[in-house]
């Protein structure tokens, strides 16, 4: 008999549907009529051995708590923060996630972020459209990167991959994580004296609770109104609130921002901004990152229920 699996989101491709089809019995959550997911829960709940879910979805406890019979929650994403990674490990549940696959798009979008804001692309694409370069209406100067200070916040895979991409741009890098790391004569004493040291922050560090709203109103003060942020991460680790202030009292330059507190809402004051370029949490949204994420985590799942080594465990 296939294993029972919890499927969360609606991401999977018709390749991954057919895949998990073929190792797993799949309940898919998406499927369920509107308003009847409690009941449809409590249906399928006591079968289930296995959950397949996003990185942004994860798992909540309300729904953990319908599951008894649960080993394994594979995360397709690197991001294991919306899953309760306490009350897993309390009831012996395995978690998987998707680490490097995802790497290289990430960082790609980072950079892709800092050049549209720093040269203020998506503006300059509104002048030719809307007639304003037709009209010479005045242009203002955007600002190089050569020379100035890209303090990256997290220096981990990711923050790593950003940083080598920078380097070929004439920046020079910094960073800080609490953990000692790579190139520590690049490390900065704190956060605080990273913002301070740099020109653009780029926040690349995990979610959660360690890392909630690290990125405060004293660390937005210390990059200045001249400062780039720039966050392909999540949106906890920066306070939002105060992120909007600077921005419109002019004590921080600019915003690119890929992850916002409260996803898929994005405050109006960012949405009216010239200062911001918004994505939408579409770090790893290539065919070819998310193909191998679908399959890793799949992996993931397969190998638990054959008794092998899993290939990307957690912790
Ligand atoms: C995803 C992510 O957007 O990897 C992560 O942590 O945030 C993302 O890649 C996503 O959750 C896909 O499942």
């Amino acid at each position: 008999m296939k294993p029972e699996i919890l499927v969360l989101g609606t991401l999977w491709t018709p390749d991954t549907r057919a895949r998990l089809g073929e190792l797993f019995h799949c309940h898919f959550l998406a499927d369920a009529a509107e308003g009847a997911g409690a009941a449809w829960l409590a249906a399928a709940g006591p079968g289930i051995r296995g959950v397949l879910t996003t990185g942004v979805i994860g798992l909540d406890c309300a729904t953990l708590a319908t599951l008894p019979a649960l080993e394994i929650v594979a995360v397709h994403g690197v991001g294991v923060d919306s899953v309760p990674r306490g009350a897993l490990a309390a009831r012996g549940v395995l978690l998987t996630n998707t680490p490097d696959v995802l790497t290289d798009d990430v960082a790609d979008l980072a950079v892709g972020l800092l050049l549209a804001c720093v040269r203020r692309l998506p503006m300059l694409d509104r002048y030719v459209r809307s007639g304003q370069w037709e009209a010479k209406l005045p242009l203002a100067h955007a600002r190089s990167l050569k020379g100035k200070v890209a303090g990256i916040v997290g220096f981990g895979r990711i923050g790593q991959a950003v940083a080598e991409r920078l380097v070929p741009f004439g920046l020079q890098i910094r960073y800080f994580q609490r953990s000692p790391g790579p190139q520590p004569e690049r490390r900065s004493a704190s956060l605080l004296a990273l913002a301070r040291e740099s020109d653009m922050l780029i926040v690349c560090t995990p979610g959660g609770a360690s890392t909630h709203r690290l990125v405060d109103a004293e660390v937005l003060d210390a990059l200045g109104p001249e400062g780039t942020l720039v966050n392909i991460a999540r949106g906890s680790v920066v306070d939002e609130a105060a992120l909007v202030a600077a921005l419109e009292s002019g004590r921080l330059g600019a915003a690119a921002l890929d992850v916002f507190e409260n996803e898929p809402k994005v405050p109006q004051a960012l949405l009216g901004s010239d200062k911001v370029v918004l994505t939408p949490h579409v770090g790893s949204n290539t065919v070819e990152s998310r193909r191998a994420m679908a399959a890793l985590a799949v992996a993931n799942l397969a190998a638990h229920f054959r008794g092998e080594p899993l290939p990307t465990p957690v912790g």
